[in-house]
């Protein structure tokens, strides 16, 4: 997977060095390139930023730095790539967005500072606005890596065990079930017992019970959308049933 990143701030991306994501870039499984407007400036001051038209506070990101970044960036990628702007103006980011953009293979994106970037680079450049929360972030490095590290969990062997991303909350529709470990008693709290039974088939039903129960407890508006299996159903309405004993 190639990444090419439009960021007045390089320096921040080191932080993708550590766990999973280090890993991933240390093993080849991504690439990972920055473009600095300032580089690519026209003026004698290397200026990135002016006042915007029309009066109001703070700066606007001038196009020319930004298009001469963005042409750089495209002439190093592997392949033809889309160029995406960071933006809490932009479609919600999600599991199903990182898939598809992990299937094509390569991305562009623009990470914004100040107020914004001048509307006419949006136009003539970008083929789409993400975002990653409905939150304003003092620039779009942050969701930048958000969007890297997302991706990067699902490219096959970037996980350092055999367990599949497939296995992931969200992957399956569903919420995580719970986890435990050592010890079996903590604070006077025990671990289901059904976990040490060492009957493989009831611990996989118990736990999409709990990842079913789960869902429709905390996340009800992303179990309206998932079909449910009639096992799936049954489980849920014993969890339901259950849960009011
Ligand atoms: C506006 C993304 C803001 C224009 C970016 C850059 C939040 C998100 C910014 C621009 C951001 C988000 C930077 N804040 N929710 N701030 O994904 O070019």
């Amino acid at each position: 997977m190639w990444f090419g990143i439009i960021t007045l701030f390089p320096d921040m991306f080191p932080t993708l060095q550590y766990g999973v994501s280090g890993r991933a870039l240390d093993n080849k499984l991504v690439q990972l390139h920055c473009w600095n407007p300032r580089d690519f400036t026209k003026n004698i001051h290397r200026n990135v930023d002016d006042r915007p038209y029309g009066g109001g506070p703070g700066m606007v990101m001038t196009p020319q730095p930004l298009q001469a970044a963005i042409t750089a960036a495209k002439q190093s990628a592997p392949k033809r790539s889309k160029v995406i702007h960071l933006s809490p103006q932009g479609k919600k980011f999600d599991q199903k967005q990182a898939e598809q953009t992990l299937a094509e293979g390569q991305v562009i994106l623009i990470a914004g500072r100040y107020e914004g970037i001048d509307e006419r680079l949006i136009t003539l450049e970008v083929d789409e606005e993400w975002s990653i929360g409905d939150y304003i972030l003092s620039g779009g490095e942050l969701a930048a890596m958000v969007i890297v590290d997302t991706i990067t969990r699902l490219i096959p062997g970037a996980l350092g065990h055999d367990d599949s991303a497939a296995q992931d909350s969200l992957s399956s529709g569903l919420l995580k079930y719970p986890q435990y470990t050592r010890p079996l008693r903590f604070q006077g709290l025990a671990v289901p017992d059904v976990l040490t039974s060492g009957h493989h088939q009831a611990i996989s039903e118990w736990r999409l019970k709990q990842a079913l129960g789960r869902t429709w407890l905390k996340r009800p508006d992303i179990l309206a959308k998932k079909h449910l299996t009639d096992y799936e159903q049954t489980l849920l309405t014993e969890f339901i049933r259950d849960s009011r004993k």
